[in-house]
């Protein structure tokens, strides 16, 4: 698969807001790489920022007068932003686009790497495309530009891996959309009976290759022994589709962009949806080996391979169809009777990658995993006080809808600024508000918090007598997520030593496919949130999930709790929690393992145990 320039944005806004935005920064990428006018080139950056974090849609304020007396929108601007609303492009942009070859875009693609890297790669090396850069980096090149020099070369070597490895694998919520377009469309079928999601999706792993789907397809065979026969030889009856035309059914979809192979029980496509194209691969297979399929396709492969081993151990033999001895079906059915049969208790398949869930059946000590209706409550929501775009009791309401106990309000702390951190005379008042909201809310409790900002040494963004005031603190890294692991790692011990401080917030800064995680010693880490009675966070957001499932286990292992929450930045957003909780499952949390599951006395008596 080629290197494309997304325009995608991680944030819920409007489409266009953050199409808009996009082209605004690809503008300011683009002159920067050709080194033209710094002043321009700031102010389209304004531009983009203002545009993405403005919750209204830029047509309404476009059409309203508003949007001309934002910051940074001058005359110019407001032109190319109606050219955009009219027409769906900008010219100066495509103009842009021309003066330089596309491939080079694909290079701020690499984390570490910025307009000016390429600018610097591009005239002193000719580097024009990733495969260019991986030349000049083998040939030692990159080493001695001015400004670069081995570390940095090898920062770029990191980042190109990283980049590789990302290639081709969606989030895990775009292969859950992708899963439902699919999946409602073949449930419309005729003769179709159900439709069950299988692979890497249906064990919530945080990025997905493709996604697999299982439909099957027809009812009780008839007994007719001169009737038609399906691809297995058994009867089929007659008014049902066969595989073969539910399979073609499936590559006449709307949604389909591209066939990449159809043909007797098995089809593959690639299909279109509001985020990124996704390669589908649809099964149909026979009621009674439903089970064996569901097992055979859900995977892991590495969980399968134990399972086989133990099969022929037991002198059996397991496949996509079933399990069988000689000749006869054990089972194949369900899952739960092909488990059963090989004297294993039920696998969820969360906990299906070959991390000792098999011997764990075995011994029958398998963990009761955290669902979503353990979740009393959300630790982690910004609302318009920062960068969120719905007010305190919006969000109280969305969480009440939820059937939540209760919703911690974690608006940024001020050296964010460019999320319209608070002053802690904004968080004073703020505090105040929810206090007074809660004298008023029915069924729901607003836990006044704040996501403060773990400063360069380590310090916390705002005073301890503030902190006190808070029912629960995230403390966050969101600068210099790349310095080196001694750095990071002590910046984090540190503010785990402060007595305020309830959890660590997205504790390694990675966004999937888009930013590595800090080089952070997760082992230490892990030990002193133990030891400080520290929780750790598993951040909701599909493009961050994290800490992600290996990290939850080694943190429940030493006693850590996790704290799960969405980082929601608006109402529709508090929807992202079973992807933390399928998160945390993955890693083996049970109820007990996880804060979000206590009711609230137990959580504010929970909540006094660190302070002084
Ligand atoms: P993905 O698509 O890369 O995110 O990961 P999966 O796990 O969905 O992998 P995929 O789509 O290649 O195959 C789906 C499942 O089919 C996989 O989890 C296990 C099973 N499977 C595929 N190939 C093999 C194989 O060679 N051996 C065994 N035992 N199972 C396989
Ligand atoms: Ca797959
Ligand atoms: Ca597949
Ligand atoms: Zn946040």
């Amino acid at each position: 698969m080629g290197m494309t320039v997304s325009l995608g944005s991680r944030y819920n806004h409007g489409m266009s807001n953050a199409a808009l935005s996009a082209i605004f920064e690809q503008m300011a990428d683009v002159m920067e790489i050709l080194g033209e006018d710094r002043f321009r080139i700031n102010s389209y950056r304004k531009v983009a920022r203002v545009i993405a974090e403005t919750p209204t849609d830029v047509r309404v304020l476009l059409e309203g007068g508003q949007l001309a007396d934002m910051p940074g929108i001058g005359k110019s601007t407001l032109a190319k932003i109606d050219e955009f609303v009219k027409t769906g492009v900008i010219t100066a942009h495509q103009e842009l686009l021309a003066r330089i070859p596309p491939s080079l875009l694909d290079l701020l693609r690499i984390p570490g790497v910025g307009p000016k890297s390429v600018k610097t790669l591009h005239q002193e090396l000719h580097v024009g495309s990733i495969a260019d850069l991986k030349q000049a980096l083998d040939d030692g090149l990159v080493e001695t530009l001015p400004g670069f020099g081995a570390k940095k070369a090898a920062a770029i070597r990191r980042g190109i891996e990283f980049l590789e490895q990302a290639a081709g694998r969606i989030r895990l919520d775009q292969a859950v959309a992708a899963a439902q377009l699919v999946v409602a469309y073949l449930q419309g079928l005729p003769g179709v009976d159900r439709v069950v999601p299988a692979g890497s999706l249906r064990r919530c792993a945080e990025t997905i290759g493709d996604v697999d789907i299982l439909v099957v397809g027809w009812g009780l065979p008839h007994q007719d022994p001169s009737g038609p026969r399906d691809r297995w030889g058994k009867p089929h009856p007659t008014n049902e589709p066969t595989p073969e035309q539910i399979i073609e059914s499936f590559t006449k979809a709307p949604f389909v962009e591209r066939v990449l192979g159809a043909g007797g029980t098995k089809g593959s496509a690639i299909i279109r949806t509001e985020t990124t194209p996704v390669q589908v691969d649809v099964r149909v297979v026979p009621p009674e080996s439903l089970g064996a399929a569901l097992q055979y396709f859900t995977g892991s492969k590495a969980h399968n391979v134990r399972l086989r081993e133990i099969a022929i151990k037991a002198k059996l033999k397991l496949n996509e169809y079933g399990l069988f001895q000689g000749d006869k079906m054990a089972a194949g059915a369900t899952e739960e009777e092909i488990y059963e049969k090989m004297g294993l208790d039920f696998v969820d398949p969360l906990l299906r990658e070959d991390r000792g869930e098999i011997q764990a059946a075995r011994n029958h000590t398998l963990p009761q995993l955290v669902r979503l209706q353990d979740i009393r409550g959300d630790f982690h929501a910004h609302t318009t006080a920062t960068d969120g775009s719905a007010s305190l009791e919006e969000m109280a309401q969305a969480a009440k809808e939820r059937g939540y106990e209760f919703l911690c309000i974690t608006d940024h702390s001020q050296s964010t600024v460019i999320a319209n951190g608070q002053s802690p005379q904004r968080l004073a008042r703020q505090i105040e508000q929810i206090h007074k909201l809660n004298a008023k809310l029915k069924g729901i409790t607003l836990l006044a918090g704040a996501e403060v900002d773990i400063l360069a040494g380590g310090a916390l963004d705002f005073e301890n007598e503030l902190l006190a005031d808070l029912d629960f603190v995230i403390a966050s890294i969101h600068s210099a997520l790349g310095s080196p692991r001694e750095r990071v790692t002590t910046r984090t011990l540190k503010a785990m030593d402060n007595p305020y401080v309830t959890c660590i917030g997205h504790p390694t800064g990675r966004v999937i496919g888009y930013r590595e995680a800090m080089d952070l010693d997760l082992p230490a880490v892990i030990e002193h949130a133990a030891q400080t009675n520290t929780a750790l966070e598993v951040n909701a957001d599909p493009s961050r999930l994290d800490l992600k499932d290996v990290h939850c286990k080694m943190a429940i292992e030493a006693g850590v709790k996790l704290a799960l929450g969405t980082d929601a930045h608006s109402t529709a957003s508090l929807a992202l929690m079973p992807f933390g909780v399928a998160t945390a499952a993955r890693g083996w949390a049970t109820q007990a393992d996880v804060l979000n599951a206590l009711t609230l006395p137990k959580l504010q008596s929970w909540l006094t145990t660190k302070r002084p």
